[in-house]
């Protein structure tokens, strides 16, 4: 986590300040000029210094639903990580769920080809070059995270992530898609 003190001491390091305000820090400096403190300031406000948001996070319970059926990636990000986890207490077994991304027009057979493999494979064909990304199946109080290249998203494509838990991708799956 970046914090102000970071910000400052690299805006420090860097020499440069806002405007022309001259920003110098040494390790004995104890005394911040209120210029150099607004300096800082609004360089933390500015909306090039803030990296996008490039994780989600996905809950799923005992019930056949995720928390959300819609996804967001900013095309500034490089990688994208998905954190799933599974708040219920029911075994994976019996109420298993995973996160898959797959083109929209490949979400159905990307889940059918995954129920020969068993939950041992987690319902997913192994080396499926359709899957763009996926989590093990999660059971009760199990959580799993996928990271993937935003690279991997073409323009004008359309993504689904699914649960290919057996009879669950109806119900659990969502649009994922890119956004400025
Ligand atoms: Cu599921």
């Amino acid at each position: 986590m970046t914090t102000i003190a970071d910000r400052r001491s690299e805006l420090g390091r860097r020499g440069g300040g806002l405007q022309g305000v001259p920003v110098v820090f040494t390790e004995e400096s104890r005394f911040v000029p209120r210029q150099t403190l607004l300096a800082a300031l609004l360089a933390l406000l500015s909306p090039s210094l803030w990296a996008a948001t490039c994780s989600v996070e996905i809950e799923a319970s005992d019930r056949i639903a995720f928390n959300r059926n819609a996804i967001e990636v900013s095309r500034s990000c490089r990688e994208f990580t998905v954190h799933l986890r599974h708040s219920g207490s029911q075994e994976k077994t019996l109420m298993g769920h995973n996160w898959v991304l797959a083109r929209a027009a490949d979400q159905q057979a990307v889940a059918q080809a995954g129920l020969v493999g068993g939950i041992s494979r987690s319902f997913i064909r192994p080396g499926d070059p359709r899957v763009i990304a996926a989590t093990r199946v999660l059971g009760g109080g199990e959580s799993d995270t996928v990271t993937f290249p935003v690279a991997l998203l073409e323009e004008g494509q359309q993504y689904l992530f699914f649960c290919s838990f057996p009879g669950h991708s109806a119900l659990m799956k969502g649009t994922l898609r890119l956004v400025d």
